[in-house]
C-alpha cells in the first residue's frame, strides 16, 4: 500500500460513521420463533446502554437510529429522558423511524389505505415522529411503509398512489429546515403481491413529488436476487437522491443478515461507487450509513460490532481504488485492466491499517475481542436475565 493509498484510507474511515439501530438490541425473531438471549436489551434504556457499549469499542457508531413506538411509547414526553440516556451512554439518537405498520388499523395499509380515517391515523403518527425528530434534534425521518395488496384486484394499485403522493407530500410540507425524510423500498414483505413502495424508481417517484429535502433510502436487504444494488447507488447518487442506506446482507429474502457476510464483493462495489462519485465531482454526498439487523442467532452486540467491522474494512478497501487509473483504463477500453484495478483495491489487506487507525484513536485494536473482555455481556446477562425468561420464546 502506497503512502498515498494508506492517507486515503484514514481519511475514508475519519468520516465514515454507521448509525446502530435501537430495535437490534432486543429479543427479535422470525414469525417461526424466537430464541431468547437472557443479555438482550428489555427496554430502551437497555438499547442505548448496548449501542453504547459498541460504539467504545468501535468508535464509530456514534448514533442510534429509533422506533418511535418502540422507544417513544408515549410520544414527545418521553423525548427527554431518551435523550439524557443516549448521552449518558455516548452516543446520540438517530434516524426517527415512525411505525405505521404494526397497529390493527393498518392491516389494509397506512397512507395507501383505502379508508380516509386511517390514513388519516398515520400521517398524524408520521407528522408527531417530525416533532419528535425536531425535539431530538435528529436530521432524518426514515420512512418504512408495510403497504401493499397481497392478492390481485384487492386494491387499486393508482389510487393507491395517489394517496401515498398526497401523504408523502403532506409529511415533507411539515419538515423544517435541515430536516430530511428517507423513503425506503422493498419488494415484498408483508405484502405479497404488490408492495406500494416496490423498488428504488417508486421511492424516487415519490420522493420527487414530496420535495427537495425526500430521498430515498437503499435497504440493502431489499432487493431481487441478482440486483445490482451498486448501479442503483450510481443512479441516485447522479440525481442527488441517495439518502441513506440500511446495512445488513441477504441470501434469498430481507435484511437480517450480517453486512458483508454472504457478499462482500458487492457491499465494496456499492463503497467503490460512493467513492468513485466523490472522487469525480470533489463533492461527499450527504449519506446516513444506518444498519438495519435483529438478530436471532448470534449474540446481538457482538454481531453488531461484527457488522460496524466489515463496514469499516470494506469502507476501507473501496477507498484505495485508483481512481485515476481506473477512470482512464474505463476510457480506453482496458477491460482487464479496469478489472483488475477494482479487485487489486478489494483483495487488499486492510485489516493492518484498521488496527493502527483504532490505536491512534485510543480505541481497541480488536473491538470484538475488547467487548468480551470488558464483562459487560456477563453483567447484562446477570442483569437481564430473569426479565428476558418472560419473553415469549414463539408463537405457537
Ligand atoms: C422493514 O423490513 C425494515 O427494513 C424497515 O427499515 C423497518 O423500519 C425495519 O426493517 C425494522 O422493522
Ligand atoms: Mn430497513
Amino acid at each position: 500500500m502506497t503512502t498515498r493509498q494508506t492517507e486515503q484510507a484514514r481519511a475514508a474511515l475519519d468520516a465514515f460513521t454507521i448509525e446502530l439501530p435501537s430495535w437490534g438490541f432486543a429479543n427479535t425473531g422470525t414469525r417461526f420463533g424466537k430464541f431468547i438471549q437472557s443479555s438482550a436489551a428489555t427496554s430502551t434504556e437497555e438499547k442505548l446502554a448496548d449501542a453504547g457499549a459498541v460504539h467504545r469499542v468501535t468508535g464509530c457508531c456514534p448514533s442510534v437510529a429509533v422506533h418511535v413506538l418502540w422507544d417513544f411509547p408515549n410520544g414527545a414526553p418521553d423525548v427527554p429522558a431518551v435523550m439524557k440516556c443516549a448521552a449518558q451512554n455516548g452516543v446520540r439518537i438517530g434516524a426517527i423511524n415512525p411505525n405505521v405498520f404494526q397497529d390493527q388499523c393498518y392491516k389494509n395499509g397506512s397512507l395507501g389505505n383505502p379508508d380516509l380515517e386511517v390514513r388519516k391515523t398515520a400521517l398524524s403518527h408520521i407528522l408527531d415522529s417530525i416533532e419528535i425528530q425536531r425535539a431530538t434534534g435528529s436530521r432524518d425521518l426514515s420512512l418504512w411503509f408495510a403497504d401493499g395488496i397481497s392478492y390481485p384486484g384487492t386494491g387499486s394499485i393508482r389510487a393507491r398512489r395517489n394517496w401515498f403522493i398526497g401523504g408523502l407530500k403532506t409529511v415533507h410540507a411539515a419538515l423544517s429546515g435541515e430536516q430530511r425524510m428517507l423513503v425506503e423500498y422493498k419488494p415484498f414483505e408483508p405484502a405479497f403481491y404488490a408492495t406500494d413502495i416496490a423498488d428504488w424508481g417508486m421511492s424516487y417517484i415519490y420522493c420527487k413529488y414530496a420535495g427537495q429535502q425526500a430521498k430515498v433510502l437503499v435497504d440493502t436487504g431489499h432487493h431481487y436476487q441478482t440486483q445490482n444494488i451498486e448501479q442503483i447507488v450510481a443512479w441516485l447518487l447522479g440525481e442527488n437522491m441517495l439518502g441513506g442506506f440500511h446495512f445488513n446482507d441477504r441470501r434469498y429474502a430481507d435484511d437480517d443478515l450480517t453486512l458483508g457476510c454472504m457478499d462482500p464483493y458487492q457491499v465494496f462495489r456499492i463503497f467503490h461507487e460512493i467513492c468513485y462519485f466523490t472522487w469525480e465531482t470533489s463533492r461527499v454526498p450527504d449519506i446516513a450509513y444506518m444498519v438495519d439487523q435483529s438478530h436471532n442467532l448470534k449474540n446481538k452486540i457482538e454481531e453488531t460490532i461484527q457488522t460496524s467491522n466489515n463496514a469499516q474494512e470494506l469502507f476501507a478497501k473501496a477507498s484505495l481504488v485508483n481512481h485515476e487509473k481506473l477512470a482512464a483504463c474505463q476510457m480506453k477500453g482496458e477491460l482487464i485492466e479496469a478489472e483488475e484495478t477494482l479487485r487489486e483495491a478489494f483483495f487488499a489487506d486492510v485489516r493492518p491499517l484498521l488496527r493502527e487507525w483504532r490505536k491512534s484513536k485510543g480505541l481497541p485494536e480488536d473491538p470484538i475481542s475488547a467487548f468480551r473482555e470488558s464483562g459487560y455481556l456477563k453483567k447484562a446477562e446477570k442483569d437481564r436475565a430473569e426479565r428476558n425468561k418472560s419473553a415469549v420464546s414463539s408463537y405457537a
